[in-house]
């Protein structure tokens, strides 16, 4: 699933293109035109009308099209629509583009009829005054709509690309402790990864391939340990631990700020999920042996790659 959605320029911007391109057309076909003034002006104005018509009707037609179809989304993203964007506004924005189109070609089909049946070359140019004014006047109502969109396609970028038909391993634990350092040893993924906390601000996506199947590790950033106060990507990495993962694979540090209390307690909250969890302890190239054996012989963990993977093979093959 992609949210690639192209971007969605201002109600002026449609404008000022719709208008452009129709004076451009009308003075293209003015010169080739060899019949008097008022069949002249009839023709050149109903141009100027086909032409609005037509570039607003695909914008936004374009517009209504490259948003997903909302009632055929997987529950991780119905969810994650609702949960960081205003649905309702959302959907009454994509209405208003509806509405908006119509709307235009009323008015066209209207004011098309009026230029054809007049005669008097005044009032032709008046009918075009007024036809330029009514879609001015529909663009501007639906000018925050617009706006709203361009605000939820933003947000709509960022969303993770999860499959859905992979059996999903979610990699947790708190900030900075070497969740992303794992997915890329795990996997052919390719994340950022800095020396300091909270650089995931996006949901990783790796990899694992077994003959051939393949296995899905989301790199879930943000503690998870303030269901309250989460901000969009902590409530995102929430919805695909609740939806998509099968199961966790909880990362714990020793030698961080973060207190083995605190790590525990957010792996109890974890729990809450029921889903199967495998405990790996990272960074034990810079711990030393005795701290390694010592947790070891307290907590059922894993400290190299190669077991991890074959953990999650045995998860996987009971799935
Ligand atoms: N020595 C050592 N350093 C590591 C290891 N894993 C990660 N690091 C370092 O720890 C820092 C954080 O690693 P990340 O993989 O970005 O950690 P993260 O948990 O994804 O961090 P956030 O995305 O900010 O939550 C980086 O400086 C890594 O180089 C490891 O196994 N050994
Ligand atoms: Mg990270």
């Amino acid at each position: 699933m992609s949210f690639e959605i192209p971007k969605i320029e201002k109600s002026t911007f449609y404008l000022d293109v719709a208008f452009s391109r129709a004076r451009k057309k009308a003075s293209e076909k003015r010169s080739g035109l060899k019949v008097d003034r008022l069949k002249k002006s009839k023709t050149l104005e109903i141009e100027k009308v086909d032409a609005i018509n037509d570039i607003l009707n695909s914008k936004l037609a374009k517009i209504i099209t490259s948003f997903p179809n909302f009632d055929n989304l997987t529950e991780f993203y119905t969810e994650l629509v609702k949960t960081v964007i205003e649905y309702k506004e959302l959907k009454k924005s994509l209405g208003a583009m509806n509405w908006g189109k119509n709307k235009i070609a009323d008015f066209s089909k209207i004011y098309k009829v009026k230029i054809k049946r007049c005669n008097d070359l005044d009032v032709i140019r008046r009918f075009g005054k007024e036809y330029y004014g009514r879609i001015s006047s529909v663009l501007k109502q639906i000018s925050k709509n617009l706006e709203f969109l361009e605000e939820s396609r933003r947000i709509m970028r960022d969303f993770p690309s999860i499959k859905d038909n992979l059996f999903t391993v979610a990699i947790t634990g708190f900030p900075n402790i070497g969740k992303t350092t794992l997915l890329s040893k795990i996997t052919s993924s390719k994340p950022e990864i800095k020396a300091y906390a909270f650089t995931t601000k996006k949901l990783n996506i790796g990899y694992m391939k077994k003959d051939y199947k393949k296995i899905q590790f989301i790199d879930t950033p943000g503690t998870l340990n303030r269901v309250n106060k989460m901000n969009n990507i902590e409530r995102i990495a929430y919805l695909a631990l609740k939806y998509c993962a099968h199961m966790m694979v909880y990362v714990y540090d020793l030698t961080e700020p973060y207190s083995l209390k605190d790590q525990k307690k957010l792996l109890k909250n974890l729990k809450d999920f029921d889903k199967p969890i495998i405990i790996y302890l990272s960074k034990t190239d810079i711990l030393d042996k005795k701290t390694v054996n010592d947790f070891k012989k307290k907590n059922k963990v894993i400290t190299d790659i190669d077991s991890l993977k074959e953990s999650v093979l045995k998860e996987f093959k009971n799935y």
